[in-house]
């Protein structure tokens, strides 16, 4: 298996992460979207990452789809999401509200440095979608006592809510005032200070 791209990614640190966690090999090409753009275009057309190349070549082109692939390879009791029920539905809502909140952290990084002029509408929009996002999260997180999101292990939720925040604050320097959300500076700081979170990342790299 071959993940592609650039750990500064929260999408490609997610799935990185949670390969690690799974103890699945996988090979590691840490291609740029912009400065390796033909090489990711030849295997995904959306020109994106991450790209997950499967051991039969097999092309996986968004990372919701990889962690579903990546669940079904470990046996049900080590998956990160809970297989059914209202566990798993709110699994999935936290989940794309992080990653969610990291497309609007993108989508306003490319306003900002890849637009001669940028849309203040446009960039208002996003900023407001990403405080939004924020808020509910916060609230939700300081609601919930346990160790994680959901109870005393580590879930994709709570990795996916890790690596949007740190993209985020890193793309975005200043942007995240952590006072006023501390549940979610309190969550970030312990999962960024785990091994696996240590060893899968990368500082951000704006395109060249
Ligand atoms: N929904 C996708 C989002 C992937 C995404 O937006 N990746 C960014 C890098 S963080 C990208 O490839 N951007 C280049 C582009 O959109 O052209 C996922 O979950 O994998």
């Amino acid at each position: 298996m071959i993940l592609i791209g650039q750990y500064d990614s929260s999408f490609v640190r997610r799935v990185g992460i949670a390969l690690t966690l799974y103890e699945i090999p996988f090979e590691h090409r840490p291609w740029s979207v912009f400065g390796d753009a033909g090489k990711i275009a030849e295997l995904n057309p959306l020109t994106r990452v991450p790209t997950l190349v499967l051991d039969d070549g097999t092309v996986l082109v968004d990372s919701p789809s990889m962690i579903d692939h990546i669940d079904r390879m470990v046996p049900p009791q080590r998956r990160m999401l809970a297989a059914d029920g209202g566990e798993r539905t709110d699994g999935m809502r936290v989940m794309a509200l992080a990653t969610g909140l990291a497309d609007k952290a993108v989508a306003l990084f490319y306003e900002k440095v890849l637009h001669e002029q940028v849309s203040e509408t446009w960039a208002g929009r996003c900023a407001g979608q990403i405080a939004g996002t924020l808020k509910v999260l916060e609230a939700e997180r300081a609601a919930r006592r346990g160790a994680f999101w959901f109870g005393d292990r580590i879930g994709h939720a709570d990795v996916a809510v890790a690596c949007a925040l740190r993209h985020a604050n890193d793309s975005h320097p200043g942007a995240i005032d952590w006072s006023i959300h501390p549940a979610l500076a309190a969550h970030c700081e312990k999962l960024e200070a785990m091994p696996v979170l240590r060893a899968i990342s990368q500082p951000f790299i704006p395109p060249a």
